[in-house]
C-alpha cells in the first residue's frame, strides 16, 4: 500500500479516536452518528437521495446508526468534501466523479465530451465492472464508494453581456468557470474557450459580479442553485457526462458489522434509484422551468462540437489506462 494511503489511514484512525462518534466499533453495536457534507443546496436530488439514505439506514439499525446532513457547503466545496473523507473530518459525501481524480486518475473517465448518447447509456458504463475497478484505487486513500449518484450531461450557460452560444465559434475565448476536472477543462479549451477553475460554493456570486462570462453544468444544478438569475443563456451542449460518487470513509466501513454494511448498501441502491430518476426528470422538466425564468435556450448543432473535442481522447492517452480509454471509445 502506498506511503500516502498509510499517512492518510493513520490521521483517520486518529480522527475517530478524537471524536468517538462515528464508526468505531459498530461491530460492538454502539451508536454511530455520520456526517455528510454537501456542496449545493438542500433542494439538490443528492441531498434529496441522501434524506432517503438516512431513512432507510435509521429505520433499519432502530437509530443506531443516524446520517447528519450538512447541506449548501457548510462542512466546504467539493475539494474539502472529498479530503474530508480521506483524512477523517467528513464521514460521506458525493461529488462529480473528476473530482476524486487527483486521487485515482482512472475514475472520471466517464465524463470524456460527448460519449454517451443519454442516461441509459452512461448507467450501463457506470454499473460495469470497468468503473467499478477504477473506483477500487480509491479505498487506498480511505474512500470506499457506496454508490452512483448523476449530475447529469453539463451544459454551457452565459452572461447577456457575451450572449447565446448558437456554435464552436460563440465559445471562442469564453472565460468560463469550470470545477477542478482536467477533462472538463480540456474539452473547454477544444472548444476555444478559457477555462478557469472556481469551487461551486463561490460561483453564484462570481457570475453575479461578472468575474466570469459563462459557466457549465448539467440543467438540474442550474436550476436548483439558482443559476438563472445570474446567467441569460443556456445552450444545451450535453458536452459531459457527470456522474458523482456516493462515498463513505473506508474506516469507518471496515468498523461495521456485516450486517451494518448490508443495511447500508441496500440503502445506498435506494437513494441512487431515487437521485437517478430525480435527475432524468428533472433534465426533461427544468428546460422549460428555465426558460419561465427568463433564460434564452439554444440547441447547437452538436456534430462541430463533437469534432472539436475529439482530440480529447488523444490528449489524455498518457492518463488513462490504455484498456480503459479502448473500453470507452
Ligand atoms: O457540486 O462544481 C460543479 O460544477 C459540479 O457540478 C458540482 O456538482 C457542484
Amino acid at each position: 500500500m502506498k506511503k500516502k494511503s498509510i499517512a492518510c489511514l493513520c490521521m483517520a484512525a486518529l480522527a475517530i479516536c478524537a471524536t468517538g462518534c462515528s464508526g468505531s466499533g459498530s461491530k460492538s453495536g454502539e451508536n454511530i452518528v455520520l456526517k455528510a457534507g454537501f456542496s449545493t443546496g438542500s433542494g439538490d436530488p443528492r441531498v434529496v437521495a441522501t434524506e432517503l439514505f438516512t431513512e432507510e439506514v435509521e429505520s433499519a439499525t432502530g437509530g443506531r446508526i443516524t446520517i447528519d446532513i450538512h447541506a449548501d457547503g457548510e462542512l466546504g466545496a467539493d475539494p474539502d468534501l472529498i479530503s474530508g473523507i480521506v483524512n477523517g473530518d467528513v464521514d460521506i459525501t458525493a461529488s462529480s466523479a473528476g473530482n476524486f481524480a487527483s486521487y485515482a486518475p482512472n475514475v472520471g473517465i466517464s465524463a470524456m465530451p460527448f460519449l454517451f448518447e443519454d442516461f441509459d447509456d452512461a448507467w450501463a458504463f457506470v454499473d460495469s465492472d470497468t468503473e467499478k475497478l477504477a473506483e477500487e484505487e480509491l479505498v487506498d486513500y480511505n474512500i470506499r464508494v457506496l454508490g452512483h449518484y448523476d449530475n447529469g450531461f453539463r451544459c454551457v450557460t452565459t452572461s447577456e453581456k457575451v450572449g447565446p452560444v448558437e456554435s464552436v465559434s460563440d465559445m471562442q475565448g469564453l472565460v468560463i468557470r469550470t470545477p477542478e476536472n482536467q477533462i472538463v477543462m480540456q474539452t473547454m479549451l477544444l472548444l476555444g474557450a478559457e477555462p478557469k477553475v472556481l469551487d461551486f460554493t463561490k460561483l453564484y456570486d462570481a457570475l453575479k459580479t461578472g468575474e466570469f462570462d459563462a459557466q457549465e453544468n448539467p440543467i438540474p444544478v442550474i436550476y436548483n442553485n439558482k443559476l438563472y438569475e445570474v446567467q441569460d443563456n443556456l445552450a444545451i451542449t450535453n458536452h459531459s457526462y457527470d456522474v458523482m460518487l456516493f462515498v463513505i470513509r473506508d474506516d469507518i466501513w471496515d468498523s461495521l458489522s456485516d450486517d451494518d454494511k448490508e443495511i447500508l448498501l441496500k440503502a445506498a441502491e435506494k437513494a441512487q434509484q431515487k437521485d437517478r430518476e430525480m435527475i432524468k426528470t428533472q433534465t426533461e422538466d427544468f428546460i422549460g422551468k428555465l426558460e419561465e425564468e427568463g433564460m434564452n435556450i439554444t440547441r447547437p448543432d452538436l456534430e462541430a462540437f463533437k469534432e472539436a473535442t475529439a482530440p480529447a481522447f488523444d490528449y489524455f492517452k498518457d492518463v488513462y489506462d490504455p484498456e480503459l480509454l479502448k473500453a470507452v471509445q
